[in-house]
């Protein structure tokens, strides 16, 4: 049966010529280094909710020693999470076609009989489960998460964390194990111009070649360009229509002040224009020294201040900044008994239900002059989908953290 050439199994079965040492070391030594920088800024944007803060922001209340790493997250620049996320999510999706074509390099190996010639070959194969089912683990769940959000309803994030440990894990045994190898391939190739070495990868009965494989290397490029340039728009104003790939859905923006990027709408929030109008709204801010009711109109005589700030969401797309006007968070807790340093807010919005109506900040946050409550952006009361009537905006945050329709502040002790 190994021999039947008709059977997967055997060596024979796989007849492209395209296979080999040289397309597999390029192709693995790419991913080496994109998905490094992928699990990299993956834990970055998970430290960028500040899951040790408070349980509401931990996604991943199980996570253990994996939050051995967590950090308090600076407020500069102000434009970090939009860089860390948007190169998370825009390569994650630029790597698929080099991790599909990768797989598809050393395809026959997952067939080769018998399963398992010694104790370290069986090892060596399990590890390399966990590195194939891992790697398209996390890229599914990636891509699904931006694209149909919420359709793991509060399990993305710990799916995609510990995926991604499982998965980095099998990944560093991986590279260890074979990047010696692949250099080796580049070098040999490049200064001497040798025949590529005797590998297994290489088929044992190629068919007529219709394409060489630098030519596949190209069209791999290729994909993967196609999908840089219809994703990468997401993150600049001036491009976004370009991002054919971004989420979409959701709320139309238009156009003006507010002519912004709309994560969740009012309406999809359950915010009832009668609980945000002018006698209904109160902000409630409680601290050291109590508890006070302001209205729109009061916050308003409150010292406002300007700030430049961008929204950037975990799904990678970010706006530029946008002029935000309101009143400073670290003003608001003088209010209430934090004159010197102040500490951290738990901020909750007047939406009831979903996993994004309350969020927890640093006291770096709080403290940071450009941190807001903010009641106009662009010049204009917010729209309500924006957030009226007011919202918090912080620099270099996700977008989760900036929560809108803001009811309460409690500062203090999270
Ligand atoms: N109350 C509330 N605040 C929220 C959200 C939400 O669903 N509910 N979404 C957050 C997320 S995930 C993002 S990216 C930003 C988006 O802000 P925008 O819609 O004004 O662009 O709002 C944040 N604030
Ligand atoms: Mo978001």
């Amino acid at each position: 049966m190994r021999d039947d050439p008709r059977l997967p199994t055997s060596p024979r079965f796989w007849r492209s010529p395209l296979r080999g040492p040289w397309f597999t070391s390029v192709l693995g030594l790419v991913l080496l280094v994109g998905i490094t920088v992928l699990f990299v800024t993956g834990l970055v944007s998970y430290a960028a909710y500040n899951p040790d803060l408070s349980p509401v922001n931990d996604k991943t209340p199980d996570k253990g020693i994996l939050g051995f790493y967590l950090f308090a997250w600076p407020t500069d620049p102000h434009w970090l999470y939009r860089l860390t996320q948007g190169v998370h999510v825009t390569l994650g999706i630029t790597l698929i076609p080099v991790l599909l074509a990768k797989l598809w390099s050393v395809l026959p190996r997952l067939f080769t009989l018998p399963p398992a010639r010694s104790v370290t070959h069986a090892l060596e194969r399990i590890s390399l489960l966990l590195l194939v089912g891992g790697g398209l683990f996390e890229f599914v769940t990636g891509v699904l998460n931006v694209q149909l959000d919420y359709l793991f309803p509060g399990s993305f994030y710990p799916l995609h964390f510990y995926g991604a440990w499982v998965f980095f894990t099998a990944f560093v045994a991986h590279a260890l194990l074979k990047t010696p190898t692949a250099l080796r391939t580049l070098r040999r190739r490049r200064e001497e111009r040798l025949p590529e070495e005797r590998s297994d990868l290489v088929a044992a009965r190629p068919a007529e070649p219709t394409f060489s494989r630098r030519g596949a290397l190209g069209f791999v490029g290729g994909g993967s360009l196609l999908l840089f340039l219809t994703t990468v728009g997401q993150s600049f104003d001036g491009l976004r229509r370009t991002a054919l790939l971004a989420p979409h859905g959701g709320a139309d923006p238009g156009a003006g002040p507010s002519g912004f990027q709309i994560n969740k709408t009012a309406a999809y929030a359950g915010i009832d224009a009668a609980e945000t109008a002018e006698d209904a709204w109160r902000l409630v801010v409680t601290g050291r020294t109590g508890t006070v009711r302001l209205g729109r109109a009061q916050l308003a005589r409150l010292p406002l201040h300007s700030s430049a700030l961008p929204i950037a969401c975990v799904e990678g797309w970010s706006t530029s900044d946008q002029w935000w006007r309101g009143v400073r968070l670290r003003d608001l807790a003088a209010l209430v008994g934090y004159d010197g340093e102040p500490p951290g807010v738990l901020v909750e919005s007047l939406q009831r239900h979903g996993a994004f109506r309350h969020a927890a900040l640093r006291a770096n946050q709080v403290a940071d002059p450009r941190a807001l409550l903010a009641l106009y952006v662009n010049g204009e009361d917010l729209s309500p989908d924006h957030g009226f009537p007011a919202r918090v905006i912080v620099p270099a945050a996700p977008g989760v953290l900036n929560t809108k329709w803001v009811a309460r502040l409690t500062f203090g002790e999270l």
